[in-house]
């Protein structure tokens, strides 16, 4: 299992929470999703066949993309 935390500076309210939260959850593999429209990040907890890089790919597909 692994956790990872994430910038995405395009959240800026609970729709945007709402829609990655729902949009990431249903990748197979991702056990919890946390988005924060106040901190503008996101914490995910996944395993495999989820990867950093198909939810990285994910979050940029539905224009809330990963900063740096
Ligand atoms: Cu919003």
């Amino acid at each position: 299992m692994k956790t990872v935390s994430y910038s995405v500076p395009a959240i800026n309210c609970m729709h945007c929470v709402h829609t990655i939260q729902t949009e990431v959850a249903e990748l197979k593999g991702v056990q919890s999703v946390k988005a924060d429209s106040a901190t503008k990040k996101v914490d995910i907890v996944f395993d495999t066949p989820a990867s950093e890089q198909q939810i990285k790919e994910l979050l940029a597909e539905i224009n809330y993309p990963v900063a740096g």
